[in-house]
């Protein structure tokens, strides 16, 4: 069995007071047991996140880490620091982090390496834009980024690594891939570490999907075999659809 997972990330949303708000009321909230749920605050609200929610089954990750221990990085956050305000997981290689921020996979191969190395779980995103699907490159993209950004760590790493499939043409555009699109690429990505690694491996690793997911598409995305939950962004901003997409296993 799987872990089922449902990651809300946040992205640059929700100053504190905003972040108390959600807290409030998320805190009221009846958990399922055979789901982990996971919240992706901005870096100031993680440890009021942490503090707020330690009585609960949520576990708060974060958005980005830099790939050094410590240092003169003017404005960077290591994975130590994230550790010490009780973060236990770290989304690396999110679209975005590539689009704007020029994050390569050789870049996201040591900021893996240091999240391992700092004992945080890692939700790896992987994605192709609208022109690798409509020239066919997609399935082969999707390949080169799992090669060269993950295919290194060793077969006992992947106890900490959770995928993230998000085409990147479904990311905040209400676009959705449709549920059958989804688990062509997810049994792709599971084969493909099959192929590298084992069929064990392969079996165990939780793939989330991400991009556009809102409570009235989460139940049939969730549905599909190979799909084991989902990253979420806009919808997870909100306390009632986020808890419809959490309660949106079968
Ligand atoms: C994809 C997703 C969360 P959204 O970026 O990672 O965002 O659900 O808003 O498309």
């Amino acid at each position: 069995m799987r872990k089922k997972i449902v990651a809300g990330n946040w992205k640059m949303n929700n100053d504190l007071a905003q972040t108390e708000t959600f807290l409030v009321d998320f805190k009221k909230q009846v958990f399922p047991e055979d789901v982990v749920v996971m919240i992706a605050p901005p870096f100031t609200n993680l440890s009021h996140a942490f503090t707020s929610m330690r009585e609960h089954p949520v576990s708060i990750a974060a958005q980005n880490m830099h790939q050094n221990d410590e240092g003169a990085f003017t404005g960077e956050v290591s994975a130590k620091m994230l550790k010490s305000v009780g973060v236990n997981t770290v989304i690396l290689g999110h679209s975005e982090r590539r689009a704007y921020f020029n994050e390569d996979s050789q870049l996201l191969a040591e900021k893996v390496n240091t999240a391992l190395k700092n004992e945080l779980t890692i939700i790896f995103c992987i994605g192709e834009e609208l022109e690798d699907r409509k020239s066919e490159n997609h399935f082969n993209l999707i390949k080169t980024q799992l090669t060269e950004g993950l295919f290194h760590v060793s077969s006992e790493a992947w106890e900490h690594i959770i995928i993230a499939y998000e085409p990147v043409w479904a990311i905040g555009t209400g676009e959705t891939a449709s549920p059958e699109q989804a688990q062509e690429m997810h049994l792709f990505i599971r084969k493909t570490i099959e192929e590298k690694y084992s069929k064990a491996i392969a079996d165990k690793v939780s793939i989330l999907y991400g991009g556009s997911v809102k409570p009235n598409n989460a139940v049939e995305i969730f549905s599909q075999t190979d799909v084991d939950g989902g990253l979420i962004g806009g919808a997870a901003l909100k306390v009632d659809s986020f808890m419809d997409i959490v309660n949106a296993f079968e």
